[in-house]
């Protein structure tokens, strides 16, 4: 498989199709996550396209459907870039997994996650380019790998409203920090739609429509759906589900790492925030006693609102405590606040958990 590029720290959930979880320790090595180290989540074949033949439609309700070559598209729409985080809406689900059990899913810890640079172009100069339709209000991708169901073959996609496509921060990206972007996360060209949960980012990109309702695609129409906590996701009717889309408040201890053995006191604690919506983090706080007292974290920002933010706490635990169990919670700056507990966040499908993040550690004898 395309394991290769890839550091051999990274966590292997599957290699066909290929997915990739970045430690916890390497999610705070660097602001912006390297190649090497980003995490990976494919649900289908991994596409091998041939820039030469490669174009993308863009049709629906538009005045003037357009086709363009990579080539094309370089040419006829000004550069942009953007910094901003890739979030998996299954992130941390193993957390709701010790809930109760979410079969037939991926245990992801807090790793599927990143934060890059991309260049592309705008979606919103495309979209008016081509001439929004009054009846818009859906922008619909389709890639070009193909996703085996129960019994059928489908291409992976999804839809994001029409206010959002021309927000200006949603990119068609053809360069991943500075680099071509690789196979892996969507040669030649993937959306990345900040601020959102990173199935509608979508990649191997081949069609956009617009349409007057959301994507059919079974990636959105019954997939990544936040189904009421009795429903069975297998049988429910899709409209019982919620849509996902913009990101909730959210972070996570990065170091120390769960189990991991600590010396010291005070106790160094660093991690990262996200939310969406264009939002910004507030407030981050840590706790080492339970939730009784919290400690303010220091915050490091993006310079765009879809970057993560890197945080990092100091809490005094008292030496003599040997086993310490840390708590993080964030703010965002329209007040959204995260549920105290996994039991609060639990989803049949263990999507968008976001409840404070616990970490138990051990601590060496003062
Ligand atoms: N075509 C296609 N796009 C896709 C996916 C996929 O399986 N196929 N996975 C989505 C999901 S669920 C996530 S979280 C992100 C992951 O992006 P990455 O693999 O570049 O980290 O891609 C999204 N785009
Ligand atoms: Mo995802």
């Amino acid at each position: 498989m395309e394991l290769s590029g890839k550091s051999p720290t990274i966590r292997t959930h599957g290699e066909d199709p290929l997915n990739l979880e970045t430690p916890p320790h390497s999610l705070r090595e660097s602001f912006i996550t390297p190649v090497e180290r980003f995490f990976v989540r494919s649900h289908g074949t991994m596409p091998k396209v041939d820039p030469g033949g490669y174009t993308l439609t863009i049709s629906g309700l538009v005045e003037s459907s357009l086709d363009l070559t990579l080539k094309e598209l370089k040419k006829r729409f000004p550069k942009k870039e953007m910094t901003a985080a890739l979030h998996c809406a299954g992130n941390r689900r193993a957390e709701l997994m010790q809930v109760r059990q979410i079969p037939g899913e991926t245990a992801w810890g807090v790793g599927a996650i990143g934060n890059a640079r991309w260049t592309g172009i705008s979606l919103r100069d495309v979209l008016l380019e081509a001439g929004v339709d009054g009846d818009a209000a859906h922008v619909a991708f389709t890639g070009l790998d193909e996703v085996p169901l129960e019994d059928s073959v489908t291409r992976f996609g999804g839809s994001i409203p029409l206010e959002k496509a021309l927000a200006g921060d949603v990119l068609l990206a053809y360069e991943m920090n500075g680099e071509t972007l690789p196979r892996a996360h969507g040669y030649p060209l993937r959306v990345v739609a900040a601020g959102y949960i990173g199935a509608r980012s979508v990649k191997w990109l081949s069609e956009i429509e617009v349409r007057g309702e959301p994507s059919e695609n079974y990636f959105h129409a019954r997939d990544y759906r936040l189904y009421p906590a009795d429903a069975d996701p297998g049988e429910a009717d899709p409209a019982e589900g919620e849509p996902l889309g913009d990101l909730y408040v959210n972070c996570a201890i990065c170091r120390p790492a769960e189990g991991e053995l600590v010396s010291g006191d005070p106790v160094k604690v660093a991690g990262y925030a996200t939310t969406g919506g264009g939002r910004g983090i507030e407030r981050v706080e840590v706790s080492a006693d339970g939730g009784e007292t919290w400690s303010a974290a220091d915050l490091t920002p993006g310079e765009d609102s879809g970057s993560w933010v890197f945080w990092e706490a100091r809490v005094e635990p008292g030496p003599e405590r040997r086993e310490v169990h840390l708590l993080a919670r964030a703010r965002d700056t329209s007040g959204g606040v995260q549920p105290a507990s996994p039991r609060q966040a639990w989803n049949p499908k263990g999507y968008v958990n976001n409840a404070y993040h616990r970490v138990n550690i051990r601590r060496t004898a003062a």
